[in-house]
């Protein structure tokens, strides 16, 4: 068993859980595929690989600078409030499985379901699947909260088989979700190639559907008539340092000094007080995070460009009709330039205003801003609005989102019991909240409703695609 276990791990370690190498092998195995000469496939691995890295610097540079900066304002007002970030929701989940006696149960669950993953592409003809989730660090989240999810809500399921069942519901899950964003994505980034396996599967297949409602296309953010003076904002440099000065400065400016520069509270970001003047130093995190924006896109385009000509060989030899379902961030280069910015700001606009309510009514939990839900989440959903309907959709659906990420991420840690955190994606919340309870209340049977519940959405987008064939392409169907 060590024999056939021992390289799984190291797959799992080495490969799956650093997408960056898998991306990199995708484009190796790809072009060697498409008989591209050793050196072009050699050039292609290192620039997919790198790409992916500079966009691990970009995301990292945002999540850690940024995310204790919203951690503080819970340490300065005393506030008994669980944070809503994969990251935080990672560590609360593990407490849980800790004291539960499951703790390894999330990295077996990993590879059952990335096994369950490659299964139901292989199978395509039967399961209507077509994409491979690879983001391995985020699969590494959702196992362990949804080992929660599993192992808390349904008893029966405490034991040796306990692994499979997180791991099956895992695999459905990162199969079918990303499936979903397939059109969605081929439209947006004009036949891509690519699918996106992230946190928001879901709400990127709603937002696609919905946004024609709230209004044109052609009224998009890029095409928004601004005076004159405004028109420095279609620049992404200058509107993202522009908003974080306003919004991140605020914040550091209510925080102060001492709590700043508190080295254990903060982190390395922490601010140094022998050395700089607190102004400057706001003033900086604020510009820093244009820095790390610009990083992470730069990263994207890199990666994004390998991996849609490479892949190619894959899905024309290997798994005909499948596509990687890669981070949220590989979609940003493709939107109206302000966007992701947009996103961000109307989608905290959302929370703050549900965090406010919360306090208002002096609800038993409260919520703090995460920041990876508030910025990764809201700008998707902003870029693919926008594409399909316009700055209104954009707009009006990142600020929905942010109060639901909020609301229900307060009801889904009441559910599950945790401390300090909840992961607070929107997927987690919508579909997993209501499939949370369904655990809850069925037992077993809700788990077997929830996994065909999976199931039966390709077999419908299959049904629905007026062309078959086209539906193997991705191609987006019917405006
Ligand atoms: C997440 C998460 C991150 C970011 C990154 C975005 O959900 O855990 O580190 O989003 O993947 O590029």
């Amino acid at each position: 068993m060590d024999i056939l276990l021992a390289p799984l791990n190291w797959f799992s370690q080495n490969i799956l859980q650093n997408p960056a190498f898998f991306v990199g092998l995708l484009v190796l195995i790809g072009y060697l595929l498409l008989k591209k000469p050793l050196h072009d496939v050699f050039a292609g691995f290192i620039k997919a690989t790198v790409g992916y890295l500079i966009l691990n610097v970009g995301a990292g540079g945002l999540v850690n600078t940024f995310r204790p900066i919203l951690v503080a304002l819970a340490e300065k007002f005393k506030l008994e409030a669980a944070v809503i970030d994969p990251y935080f929701g990672l560590a609360a989940a593990n407490a849980k499985l800790e004291t539960m006696g499951f703790i390894s149960v999330a990295t077996t669950a990993l590879l059952i379901g990335f096994g369950i993953n490659i299964l139901m592409v292989a199978l395509r003809k039967v399961t209507k699947v077509r994409t491979l989730f690879i983001t391995g660090h985020i699969m590494v989240q959702q196992a362990a909260t949804i080992s929660v999810f599993v192992l808390l809500l349904i008893p029966q399921f405490q034991n040796a088989f306990g692994a499979w069942a997180v791991g099956i519901i895992c695999g459905l899950y990162w199969a079918v979700s990303s499936n979903m964003t397939v059109e969605a994505t081929q439209r947006l980034t004009g036949g891509g190639g690519f699918a996106i396996g992230h946190q928001q599967q879901f709400a990127i297949w709603f937002v696609d559907k919905v946004a024609p409602f709230f209004g044109k296309k052609e009224e998009n953010l890029d095409n928004l008539k601004l005076p004159t003076f405004l028109n420095i904002f279609h620049d992404t440099v200058v509107a993202s340092a522009t908003l974080m000065l306003v919004f991140f400065g605020g914040i550091l400016a209510v925080l102060g000094p001492e709590i700043m520069s508190n080295a254990e509270l903060i982190g390395a970001g922490a601010y140094v007080p022998e050395k700089q003047a607190f102004f400057m130093y706001v003033l900086q995190t604020a510009l820093t995070f244009s820095v790390y924006l610009f990083i992470l896109m730069q990263g994207v385009r890199m990666f994004v460009a390998e991996l849609t000509n490479a892949f190619q060989g894959i899905s024309n030899k290997l798994l005909p009709g499948s596509f990687p379902a890669v981070d949220v961030a590989a979609s940003y280069g493709f939107g109206s330039s302000n966007a992701v910015l947009s996103g961000f700001a109307f989608g905290l606009i959302g929370q703050l205003i549900t965090i406010a309510l919360l306090v208002i009514f002096r609800n038993p939990i409260l919520i703090i801003t995460g920041f990876v839900p508030v910025f990764f989440d809201n700008a998707a959903i902003a870029v693919y609005a926008d594409k399909r309907g316009g700055w209104k959709a954009a707009v009006a659906l990142s600020f929905i989102s942010g109060i639901l990420q909020v609301a229900l991420g307060a009801v889904a840690v009441g559910l599950l019991g945790l401390t300090g955190g909840y992961h607070g994606n929107i997927d987690l919340v919508l579909p997993w909240l209501p499939i949370g309870y369904l655990f809850k209340y069925l037992g077993v049977i809700g788990y077997v409703i929830a996994c065909l519940f999976f199931l039966i959405i390709p077999q419908l987008q299959y049904a629905k695609a007026k062309d078959k064939e086209a539906y193997y392409r991705g191609d987006a169907q019917g405006e």
